[in-house]
Order: C-alpha cells, then structure tokens, then sequence
C-alpha cells in the first residue's frame, strides 16, 4: 500500500494551502447547491445529469438513489440532496476505463496512484483479468471469466474456503442469487459492509424485540413529540433527514442531538427542495438541544434518564412516567432492569456519560413530557464495544413509556448504503436462522448449510491464516473499508482468486489474489435489458419501503452485464448441474421476484406491490405489539455500564469518520465544508486543552499511535492537530485513511463491529 499523499490523503492531491475556519451558515443551502454544480462541471454532466435528478427519487418509475437508504418522502416532488447528486453524477461520468488504459499501465504503476484519481479515470467497461507475466490487467471474455470463477471454486477443499461480500447497494433481486448461490455452492461465508455498520443495531434489536430493524415510518417521524438523535452526521451522511429535522422542529417537537461533536445538523438548515427558502436565506432550526456526550458514554446516558423515569415515577406513581400496562402485556425483566437502574449511582453516570446530573435530568424531562417518542442513530453508537448493550439501552428507556409499536415512536437506526437493509433481507446474512434457511431449501430444492459462516473480521483472518481461498465482492472497496489495511490487503494477496464485480477502477482492484478479475457491472441508474424486456431491481431503505428503480440511461459500454446476469453467469459455471434456472432468473427477474415472494415474508405478491407508486412496507411483528422472542415478549436487557474512560490518562479516544465530501472509500474533495476544512484531510480534531497539553498549536504536525486490544502498535504519522469543539479526552479523524490504525484485534466481542469509533490513541508532536 503507497503511503498517502500529504494533505489530500486518499482524495485528490492538493498543493492549495489548506484552512480551518468555522462555518457559519445552515446546512444544506447555497452552499450545497454550488457544490453540486461544481461536481456536475467536473463530470462534464450539466445537462443530462440535471434532467436525471428530476426522475430520482421519484414515486413514479424513477430509480432508487444509489446515495444513502434514506427513505423517499411522497410529499415531495424533488426529493434529493447534495451529496446523492454527486452520487449519481459520479456512476454517469463521461470517463471510461477501457483496454486501453490497462495496457497502457502496469499493475505496480498504479499502486502508485491516489485513491481519487483511479476513481476518476471513469468507468470500467470491459471484463478484465490479471496477467502475472506481464503485471497487466488483460481483456477477458466474459464466458472465460465465469469458468475461471467455476473452476476455482469447485477446486477447493470445502465451500467454506470461499467468501462472498457484499457492499450494500447491490439489489434485492441480486441480493437472492447471491446469497443461492453461495448456499447451493455450501456455506454462510456471507460477509457485508453492514458487519461494519449496523451488525450492532440488528442483533440489540433482535434480542430485544425480535425485528433487526427499525420499527418507525417517516410517517412517525413526522407525529413524534420528541426524537433523540444520537451519533450521526446528518448534514453530510443522511442529508434528507434535515428536512424532516426541520419539519419536526416547525411543528413544536422537541429535537435533541447527543453527539460528542456538534454537527451542523444540530443547528439550522435551509430545507434542501423549499426552493423559496433557498432564495430567501431562510433557515429552519433543526434541533432544540445539544448534548455533547463522552465517545462510548451513550448508555451511561441513557440509563441515567431511565433513572430520572423511575424517579418521576416514585415521586408521582399516578403521574404516568412509566406505562404500565404496557409493561405488564408486552415486556419482560423490567423489575431486573429497574434494580439495575438503582444501583448506578448518578456520580458514576455522570462521570460515564461525560454529561452533569441535571443535563441528564433536562434530557429525561424532555423524554417524558413527550407522548411520541423517537430514538434514531448511527455509526457513532454501534461502532463501539458495547454497541450491542447501548441499543439494548436505548429500547429499554423506549419500554418504559411504551414507545413503540404504536404512532410517532420508536427505535429508527439511520442505515447506511441505498440498500444494506434490503441485502439482510434477502439472505445476506453470515448466521442465518432456520426458518429461512428452511423456506430457502424449500423454494430452490437446495441444502443449505446450516453452521454459521464468516463476518468482515473473519474472512480477513480466514484470508491471512490460509483458510479462505477465494474472495468474491458484489461491490465495494474491501480493502480500505475494512481495517488493518495492511493485514487486510496482506490477506487479499494471499488468495488464490480474488473477484470484484464494479462499477469504478478501485484500490481493491490492485490489491488481489494470485489469479485477479475485475467484472464491470451496469449501475443503478442505467438500462437494463434482458430477454424478456426491460427489467427493474428493488431496494428496501432504512424505513422497510420496498420500491422499483428503472435505470434510464444508456449503459456507460455494451460490454457491460447487470449483477444479476454476472451472478447467473459465475453460478451456472459454479454448479454445472443446478437444477435452478439461473437463466431463466436472469432472462426476467419477475421470475426471481416469484421465487422470493415464496421465501422471504412480508412478499407474498411480491411482483403485484412492487409496482405500486410507492412500493409497499414491509410488515413488521414488533411494529403491531407482537414480539417474537423466546419469551414472546420484548425483552429488557441488563447490561453493565461500559468503562468509557482510558486508564491513562495521556490515551484519547479517537473515531474514524467521513467528511463532507465522500461516500465511503470514494472522496470527491479534500473539503469537509460543515466543519470548516479545506484542501486537508490528514487530519486530527482535538481539544484545545489536550492540544495544549501537548504543547501543539494549530495546524502543528503530529503522530498518531494506536494500540490493539493484542498490544500491537499502529502508527500515522505528520498528520496536522485542528482545534474542534470536542470533549476532552476525544479526537477525531477521517475513514477510510485511518484504517491503518485499527488492529485486526480491535472488533466489539458482542458485534464484530470493528471499533471505528473508539480507536485508543496517543498523539504527540512530530519529531
Ligand atoms: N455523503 C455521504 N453519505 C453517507 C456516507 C458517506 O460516506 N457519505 N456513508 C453511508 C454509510 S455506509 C453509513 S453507515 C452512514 C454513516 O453515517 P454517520 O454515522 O453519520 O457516519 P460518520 O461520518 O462515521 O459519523 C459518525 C457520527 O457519530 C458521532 N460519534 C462518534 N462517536 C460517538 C459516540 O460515542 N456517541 C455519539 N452519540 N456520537 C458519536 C460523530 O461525531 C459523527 O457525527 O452514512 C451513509 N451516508
Ligand atoms: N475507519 C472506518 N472504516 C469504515 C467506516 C468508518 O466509519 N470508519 N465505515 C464502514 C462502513 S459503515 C461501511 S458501509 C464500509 C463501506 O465499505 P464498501 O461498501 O466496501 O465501500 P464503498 O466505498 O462504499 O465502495 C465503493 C466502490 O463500490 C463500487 N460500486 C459503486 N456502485 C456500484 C454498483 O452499483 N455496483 C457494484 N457492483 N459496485 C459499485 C465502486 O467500484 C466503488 O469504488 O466502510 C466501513 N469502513
Ligand atoms: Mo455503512
């Protein structure tokens, strides 16, 4: 791996001096609106790019954003944002990666490049496999790159040799044929992007309530009283939702953000489709309380407000703190959970939380002066060790008052890629449960293995410790997304076939196995034809809508196949003697669809909802009250209260985030607008009192030591301190460059999360 140019980091080298200066106007406004023009210029994109957004997002047979998972909002006609424009404009660049280029450069030779500029080059548009002999990337055709898949997978000792990854904008339909195809090939070795995202989320809330889901609807965003929002960068990562913050905010609900950083969405926005209020500088409030908790301090937080409500209670047993009848039908363990609440002592929260006694008070008032009750979040609260028990925590406190299943309440994880809810759905899913497996094997006529298979973290150590063989990824940028980049791209080069289905030439595409292919697919927004017509993919967003996305546009290249057709094709080579029709799923994905609606539940008439206006929700046992855990009622968890504090006192907690002007390993500039950086990403946000305890000033050149949970020591070094409104004690960089920290060691034991946001670091002056 080349170490990263200065100051761009991975995003496009600078030489422009960089800056820090805080940033004074709302969110989203001019601001974003010159930003996208900017983008669009680039691409050279101005007039097709603009009559695209006008289809996005839309109801009516637009497609699906390829951005973020937030989901459409059917009062609006234009529903779309800054950073999903770029997005798009992104997928239909003019630029192309053709045979050209690859026979023009060696392998090695763009080791060397930026990140940025191998995005940029365009397009892949041909199937290209690696030739050793000459370090070239070599046209293959497409028939010969699906036998190469099929007979290096048969060649393996045991199907568990192979892992099959997903970056979570692959489709619904997709979604089914890979995760078939990986169970009649035999094995669970199903890793996703969402096992560095929301691996936590889904498992606190299947415990809990027996859904890995969120259980509200947008509608409930816009009938809650009260809506905690804890750990997200809104303004940037999920830029819609100011709209919806700024509606709450209007109609008189309370909006709290608890987030040891304030992000601007915790200020002000101009709502991104009023186009008046754009012309007219108007800005909408979108919150009404800051709370800037410690990293890692959140269920301290939240427990001390559980212990506010059961002192309300106490003090007025009629006064309705707590909702007992609720409590009575529907939980269980709350009388556990309630002496678990008792013997924290309001010191140690405090102290744990990062947050005074009477903050937390005004936080627990708030929480019960409000009917309708939200609890939404983030990275910033499942990347952590405890992630698990702080979403546990979160419906615990949403229990007591009978917060969910009923109008304007309940838990709302905000999900990351357009689809990573969806590819759970279908069957992404490394421990899956019987009742699907066996709907599965009924559906397909197969034998689905039944132990379960790798995550992110063990595929990595199944690749270093020899064990797994072959690494497939439907999408993505595996080897910077995930941590440990060294031990991670060490694990890739130890592979004997290294596959990425893709839409951009990518780091992951030069850090390969022994035999390499990189599989050009169509993107989301381009036409996809197949024998029997035209053909459609679905995606579920964060708030379980599934809906149809049509691609308009013409296919950056004819050599270009749809994910579903590059799965049938490496499937069908897999397993020459399947009895599922591969091609005749390919040839029209109703038939995929079909299969589905006889598997999954909730799709019954699966191909009949789809193509409704807007698609249809899927149905959810928790969101009626009826809970499907083993006790059939929801469950409260016990959870201790985390240490969030470094023993010594000279370690800082840092976390890995995006700037404003990326998605994931993909940066479009060096700017991180909102919090005021230009033209620098090689960064670390610090306290002005642990800066000047190290005797740094602003800007000054600083290493970075991290080490593991295993004690190994990771290390960057001349990145530049910033000052930043941060707790003491905190820090904060940005993903993808700092992965190099993170040890293969350092994953939550109750998620495999990687701890992204709760890296242990000593940061001293460069010498
Ligand atoms: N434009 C754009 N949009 C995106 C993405 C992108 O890269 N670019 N990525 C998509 C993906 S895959 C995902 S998963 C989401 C990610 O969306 P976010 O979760 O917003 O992603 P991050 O940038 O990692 O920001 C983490 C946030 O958590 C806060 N935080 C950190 N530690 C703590 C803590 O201990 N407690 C609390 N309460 N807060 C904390 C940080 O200050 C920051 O605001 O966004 C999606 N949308
Ligand atoms: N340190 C740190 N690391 C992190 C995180 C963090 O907060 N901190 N966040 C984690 C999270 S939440 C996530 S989700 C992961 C993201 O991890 P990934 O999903 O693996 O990474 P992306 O950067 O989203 O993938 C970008 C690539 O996807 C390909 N692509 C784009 N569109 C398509 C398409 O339509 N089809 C196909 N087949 N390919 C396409 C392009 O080639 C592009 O280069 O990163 C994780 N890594
Ligand atoms: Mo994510």
């Amino acid at each position: 791996m080349p170490d990263a140019p200065r100051q761009g980091g991975f995003g496009p080298s600078t030489s422009k001096p960089w800056s820090s200066k805080p940033y004074h106007h709302p969110a989203a406004a001019w601001g974003a609106a010159r930003s996208v023009a900017q983008t669009l210029i680039r691409e050279r994109e101005i007039v097709k790019g603009s009559t695209t957004m006008l289809t996005m997002n839309h109801p009516v047979r637009g497609f699906d954003c390829p951005g973020c998972a937030w989901p459409d909002d059917k009062n609006v006609t234009l529903d779309i944002c800054e950073n999903g424009l770029k997005h798009v404009t992104w997928e239909m660049t003019h630029k192309r990666v053709d045979r050209e280029f690859f026979a023009a450069h060696t392998v090695t030779e763009l080791a060397g490049w930026n990140d940025f500029d191998l995005e940029d080059q365009g397009r892949l548009t041909e199937p290209m496999s690696y030739d050793a002999a000459t370090d070239r990337y070599v046209p293959i055709s497409w028939d010969d790159a699906f036998a190469m898949v099929g007979e290096e997978l048969r060649a393996l000792d045991t199907p568990n040799a192979a892992a099959f990854y997903t970056s979570g904008r692959l489709s619904n339909e997709a979604t089914f044929l890979y995760q078939l195809w990986a169970r009649e090939f035999g094995t669970n070795n199903v890793p996703d992007c969402s096992n560095m995202c929301h691996e936590a989320s889904g498992r606190a809330l299947t415990a809990s309530i027996a859904t890995g889901k969120g259980t509200v609807s947008l509608d409930d965003w816009d009938a809650c009283t009260a809506l905690f929002v804890l750990g997200v960068n809104a303004a940037s990562n999920a830029p819609r939702m100011l709209t919806s913050l700024a509606h709450a905010v209007k109609r008189g609900a309370q909006v709290v953000h608890i987030n040891p950083m304030p992000e601007l969405a915790g200020t002000r926005t101009i709502v991104p489709h009023e186009i008046i209020q754009m012309a007219t500088f108007q800005a909408t409030d979108t919150s009404t309380m800051n709370v800037q908790v410690r990293p890692g301090g959140d269920l301290a937080l939240i427990r001390g407000m559980a212990k506010a409500v059961f002192e309300a209670e106490d003090a007025d047993p009629r006064g309705g703190a707590l909702d007992h009848d609720f409590l009575e039908r529907f939980t269980q363990g709350v009388d556990e959970y309630r002496a678990l609440v008792d013997s924290a002592s309001w010191a140690e929260l405090s102290r744990q939380a990062g947050v005074s006694e009477s903050q937390i008070r005004a936080l627990a008032q708030i929480y019960l002066d409000s009917p309708r009750s939200i609890i939404s979040w983030c990275l910033g609260v499942t990347q952590h060790e405890h992630g698990v028990d702080t979403v546990r925590e979160f419906t615990n406190l949403l229990l007591l008052r009978g917060n969910i299943g009923r109008e304007g309440a309940g838990p709302s994880p905000i999900r990351g890629h357009s689809n990573v809810q969806g590819n759970r759905t279908c069957g992404i899913d490394h421990r899956p449960g019987e009742d699907f497996l066996a709907a599965l094997d009924a559906e397909c006529g197969i034998v689905s293995p039944r132990e379960p298979g790798l995550d992110t973290v063990n595929t990595i150590e199944g690749m270093n410790d020899g064990s797994v063989k072959v690494f497939v990824a439907l999408g993505g940028n595996f080897v910077l997304a995930a941590p440990d980049t060294k031990y991670t791209a060490q694990g890739l080069r130890n592979c004997e076939l290294t596959v990425q289905v893709s839409t951009k030439l990518n780091r992951s595409h030069l850090v390969h196995g022994r035999k390499a292919l990189i599989l050009p697919c169509l993107g989301r927004t381009e036409r996809d034809e197949q024998a029997s017509g035209l053909q459609g993919v679905s995606c579920e967003d964060a708030m379980s809508n599934v809906q149809l996305s049509m691609g308009k546009k013409k296919p950056a290249s004819k050599h270009l196949l749809s994910e579903p057709a590059i799965l049938g094709g490496m499937a069908r080579a897999t397993l020459p003697e399947s009895t599922t029709p591969w091609e005749g799923y390919v040839a029209d994905y109703d038939r995929i669809r079909d299969s589905m609606s006889r598997v999954l539940p909730g799709f019954g008439g699966f191909n009949r909802l789809v193509r409704e206006p807007m698609g249809f929700r899927i149905p959810q046992a928790a969101r009626e009250r009826i809970f499907h855990t083993p006790s059939g009622r929801a469950e409260f968890s016990q959870a201790p209260v985390p240490n969030a504090i470094p023993d010594d006192a000279d370690v800082l907690v840092l976390q890995t985030m995006r700037s404003h002007d990326q998605w994931n390993t993909t940066i479009y500039s060096s700017n991180d607008r909102y919090r005021g950086i230009k033209n620098l990403r090689e960064l670390v946000f610090m306290n002005a009192a642990d800066m000047r305890d190290r005797g740094l000033s602003e800007g000054s050149f600083v290493d970075i030591v991290a080490t593991s949970k295993d004690g190994s020591r990771r290390s960057l070094t001349r990145y530049r301190a910033i000052t930043y409104d941060l707790p003491v004690g905190a820090a904060a960089g940005y993903m993808p460059e700092m992965n190099a920290l993170i040890g293969a060691a350092d994953y939550s034991t109750q998620s495999d999360q990687p701890l992204m946001k709760n890296v242990l670091v000593r940061i001293v002056a460069s010498s």
